[in-house]
């Protein structure tokens, strides 16, 4: 038993030094969210500027919640995430992120800084008024929140309000993000819209706001919706409406682009709009967790990551918008397919009338009524609880009334067979 116990030991000390630590670089990010062939690259690029041998573990999550719970709870030790905008918020107040350590990439050039957007930086300042984001964080990929709809059911009219998701017309056939805070954030600011055009409310301060009164109204809004909800998705409603199969979806900008460009080839028409009453603009970032074990590995990765062509690889690869600030990105996506708009305030004074997908980088005047998500601390289980009620039970009306229907059939049944045994037995007696 003893010869037994020791040479346990010692293979699990062997093998805790074949797998090195140094040599491995936990990666967790959303999914459908790099073109993975870069991966491989950068271990290759990694051993070229070091020396030294890397190799990435990959794994995805579909929603923020999903991965802060991980680190939040489980305490696992992944060396990169990529959270969005508010939970990076919640990551700095609650000290779960290492800053930025640029001595950790001596050997390489800092594409990080070199192609940081003005614009950017800016809104990375925005987002904990405590502590500076951009010394935690390098933004990855943004976008706005919006519907994307099929153009020969739905009218842009009609696609233009987020009243849309509990039109009756479209019962059956819309999709919904299963992102709660992506969710509420817009069903907000479309009931509050009387409090926005009087001023007497900002769309900032709504995102601040989880008092119960919102989270009622939103949770009795979003109840009037469910009935039409063909599903909850996390990530396969792009899909859905490459298929035809909904019409309606409220999603994100890359998602939209990407399902906008598959359903063209499939003879399906979607296009997307940011609805009138205003929405969300989020930005995703690369951030190192204080768990994390290779903080020089996952520096190099955000640095490749900022490399421009690595920056239009992945764009390209998931209709999503790079937040690379380098002209050299804007240049990729030009395309006089589509009419001039005013980039400027992301690429500078060179950028005022650049042909570009509207839907990739959104016009100033969209910008302008979206606002930035922000944590709500503890009351984000006040949020969290109101969408389990919305979800939770998914059943709608009708299907209560055929479950009340078939109980009444079966006792109905029983009585009546009970009846029919008695009556037999009395016959069999008289006789
Ligand atoms: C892509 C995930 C996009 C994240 N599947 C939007 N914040």
């Amino acid at each position: 038993m003893k010869k037994f116990l020791i040479l346990a030991a010692l293979s699990a000390l062997l093998l805790s030094c074949s797998s090195n630590r140094d040599q491995i670089l936990k990666v967790y990010n959303w999914s459908d969210y790099i073109d993975e062939s870069v991966l491989p690259e950068f271990e290759a690029w990694y051993k070229a500027q070091t020396g030294e041998d890397i190799k990435v573990v990959y794994q995805t999550f579909d929603v923020n919640e999903t991965m802060l719970s991980k680190i939040e709870k489980g305490h696992e030790d992944y060396d990169l995430v990529c959270p969005s905008d508010y939970i990076i918020e919640r990551m700095l107040n609650d000290g779960l992120l290492l800053p930025l350590d640029f001595a950790a990439i001596p050997d390489s050039i800092n594409y990080i800084e070199a192609n940081r957007s003005p614009y950017i930086r800016q809104v990375f300042r925005e987002i904990n008024p405590n502590i500076d984001a951009n010394d935690y964080s390098v933004a990855y990929m943004w976008g706005t929140t919006g519907i994307i709809y099929n153009t020969e059911k739905v009218t842009a009219e009609e696609a233009g309000t987020w009243d849309i998701i509990r039109n009756p017309k479209f019962a059956g056939q819309i999709l919904i993000k299963d992102a709660p805070r992506d969710v509420y954030g817009p069903v907000l600011i479309y009931l509050k819209q009387k409090e926005l055009q009087e001023g007497s409310v900002t769309l900032q301060e709504l995102m601040h706001d989880s008092s119960d009164e919102s989270i009622a109204a939103v949770e009795n809004y979003l109840k009037q919706v469910k009935d039409g909800v063909l599903g909850w998705e996390a990530d396969f409603g792009k899909d859905q409406m490459t298929k035809g199969r909904g019409v309606v979806s409220l999603n994100w900008s890359g998602d939209a682009v990407w399902a906008i460009e598959e359903a063209a080839e499939v003879g399906v028409s979607l296009d997307y709009v940011v609805p009138e009453e205003g929405s969300t603009v989020w930005f995703d970032g690369w951030v190192i967790p204080k768990y994390a074990k290779n903080l020089k590995a996952a520096t190099y990765f955000i640095d490749f990551m900022c490399r421009p062509d690595i920056a239009i690889r992945n764009m390209d690869g998931t209709g999503y918008v790079s937040a690379n600030g380098a002209f050299e990105v804007l240049e990729s996506q030009i395309d006089e397919e589509w009419d001039p708009i005013d980039l400027s305030y992301f690429f500078g004074p060179e950028a005022s009338a650049v042909q570009v997908n509207p839907v990739l980088y959104p016009a100033r005047d969209v910008i302008d009524r979206c606002a930035l998500e922000h944590d709500w601390g503890k009351d984000t289980d006040k949020l969290l609880a109101m969408w389990s009620r919305v979800k939770g039970d998914n059943a709608s009306s009708l299907t209560y009334v055929i479950i009340v229907l078939a109980l009444l059939a079966i006792v109905a049944a029983i009585l009546f067979s009970n009846r029919s045994r008695k009556r037999r037995r009395r016959k069999s007696h008289r006789k």
